[in-house]
């Protein structure tokens, strides 16, 4: 099966911030995951380099907008390795394959008759580079994301007949309740499209920064539906005389709540329009604040993904944008509650967790993980192994990466109180005893087959849960199952590997933050 996964692809006029990494993370974790479940998976993201605001910031700087997007997009690419994300292709909208590609795109919906030539007049908001609706307006004719006063724009161009697609826009939201995701943004979009489309414009006659209008060169495309196709543009160039659409198009979308009508209701009806399949679905986030504020250049209060990553590292910084907010949900950010998750999660129950496991096979097995069976008390109940592998599938098919990671965590804890419930060095204390016992033939004792069955299970929890953690912390995850000698990365369930395997022990995974300082 092939599984394809997009981010929005971000303005160049603005510097990368943690906002733009969240949804790039988000969409790498299912990229990642989905390819351990042996999925045919192409994962994309990108920059998009066309239209209002970047002719605007390009203006300002006394740029050409073609020198801004060139400086500029290099710092979005820059930052992926930087975040461990695992992308096969970036695009750029500036790059002649996609503006060939959109042009022959649009010129179809253009001869399918859903686009007219007519005057538009409305509040335009420059940033949003977006005519809004009287519903959408903010007090005092401004915008509601940028709080910026809104300019009553009139202008002759192209019109998409976005109208026309209310009745099958309808049905697919009556058909297709997970076509969006979560809820409450499902609902949001069918409100959107049962208040009554109006059509959008196609195209600005002011700009020359974009694709042209191939019947209408004087005009270039309204930069959201140049944007929007990158989805499939991509498809058509990524591999040099390759055309991938067929092998992985539809796509499924992550994108932040800021975006939703234009991917699910102006998307759709574009797609449809043009002829193609409608997206597999999407998945809405909410916004990472900063002191309750959304994390944007414009507003000031950019948290530096950069500065976070060299003191804690990508993994840590991934792992804590799923745990500490809700993913779908808005939620804050801030140094004290990455410091207090990754102390009390990452270094006390996960790395702590890890280098017992370790320490423990290596001293008392010399190193070599025992053959045993799965320990009914660490299978079974709410928070037992068994179906972990499962559950975390299903939740990840929804998207829902903060509960598939709460799952996860909950074994990390179960297994931490199995070390304590069981007490493997007593075990191992009593193994010693009952050896050194005065003619007791040398066969190993009850404390040593219980050390085994203990010491194996700890190793094979610890295996499954960082199989799966793997997605999110693929670094560290790969260290760990390196250290644990386990080949396979594919998800598999507990119990599924026999034991047998040398370990090694490893410096601690997520080092105390004094102990680093000091
Ligand atoms: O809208 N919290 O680009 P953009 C969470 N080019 N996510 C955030 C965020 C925050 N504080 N700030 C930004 C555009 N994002 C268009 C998209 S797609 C065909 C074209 C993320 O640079 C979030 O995913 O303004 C949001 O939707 C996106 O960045 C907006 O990026």
């Amino acid at each position: 099966m092939s599984y394809y996964v997009t981010t929005p692809i971000y303005y160049v006029n603005a510097e990368p911030h943690l906002g733009h990494a969240y949804s790039t993370i988000a969409a790498d974790v299912l990229a990642r995951h989905m390819r351990q479940r042996g999925e045919d998976v192409f994962f994309l993201t990108g920059t998009d380099e066309h239209g209002e605001p970047v002719a605007q910031a390009a203006e300002k700087l006394g740029l050409e907008p073609r020198e801004l997007v060139d400086r500029n997009a290099p710092k979005f690419k820059e930052l992926l390795p930087q975040i461990n994300v695992s992308n096969d292709f970036f695009i750029r909208t500036s790059d002649p394959q996609h503006e060939a590609r959109v042009q022959e795109i649009v010129q179809i919906v253009h001869d399918n008759g859903y686009v007219y030539e007519g005057t538009y007049e409305g509040w335009y908001c420059p940033k949003c580079a977006d005519f809004k609706t009287e519903l959408e307006l903010g007090p005092g004719h401004t915008c509601p994301i940028h709080k910026i006063p809104l300019e009553r724009e009139r202008e002759e161009n192209w019109f998409f007949k976005l109208s026309a697609f209310q009745g099958e826009l309808e049905k697919l939201y009556g058909e297709r309740q997970d076509f969006v995701r979560p809820k409450a943004r499902y609902n949001e979009a069918l409100s959107f499209v049962q208040g009554g489309l109006e059509d959008v414009s196609l195209s600005r006659p002011k700009l020359t920064w974009g694709v042209r209008l191939p019947w209408d060169p004087d005009q270039v495309m309204y930069v959201w539906f140049d944007a929007l196709l990158n989805y499939v543009t991509a498809l058509s160039y990524a591999r040099e005389g390759e055309d991938l659409t067929e092998r992985y198009w539809p796509a499924f979308h992550i994108i932040g709540k800021d975006i939703l009508k234009f991917h699910a209701v102006y998307w759709p009806a574009f797609l449809m329009a043009a002829g193609y399949e409608l997206p597999k679905g999407m998945f809405i986030h909410g916004y990472l604040l900063m002191e309750g504020h959304k994390m944007s250049k414009s507003l000031g209060n950019v948290l530096d993904p950069f500065e976070v990553i060299e003191r804690f590292g990508a993994d840590a910084l991934r792992y804590y944008c799923f745990r500490e907010v809700s993913f779908g949900q808005d939620g804050s950010v801030s140094a004290a509650g990455f410091e207090a998750r990754y102390d009390a999660e990452l270094a006390n129950e996960y790395g702590n967790l890890a280098s017992r496991t370790l320490a423990m096979i290596d001293r008392y097995r010399d190193a070599v993980v025992p053959r045993a069976e799965v320990d009914p008390d660490l299978a079974g109940g709410g928070d037992g192994l068994a179906g972990l592998e499962a559950k975390v599938c299903e939740l990840l098919d929804r998207a829902d990466l903060t509960q598939a990671l709460e799952e996860i965590w909950k074994r990390i804890r179960r297994l931490n109180r199995y070390v304590e419930e069981t007490r493997p060095w007593d075990l191992a204390k009593d193994e010693e005893r009952d050896s050194q016992e005065p003619g007791r033939p040398r066969t190993r004792s009850g404390a040593g087959d219980r050390l085994d069955s203990v010491l194996y299970n700890l190793a094979e929890g610890l295996r499954v849960t960082t199989l799966l953690l793997t997605a999110y912390m693929p670094e560290t995850g790969e260290r760990m199952l390196g250290a644990l000698g386990v080949e396979g990365r594919e998800i598999q369930a507990f119990g599924a590997h026999r034991g047998g395997q040398s370990i090694e022990r490893v410096p601690p995974l997520f080092p105390k933050i004094e102990a680093a300082a000091a």
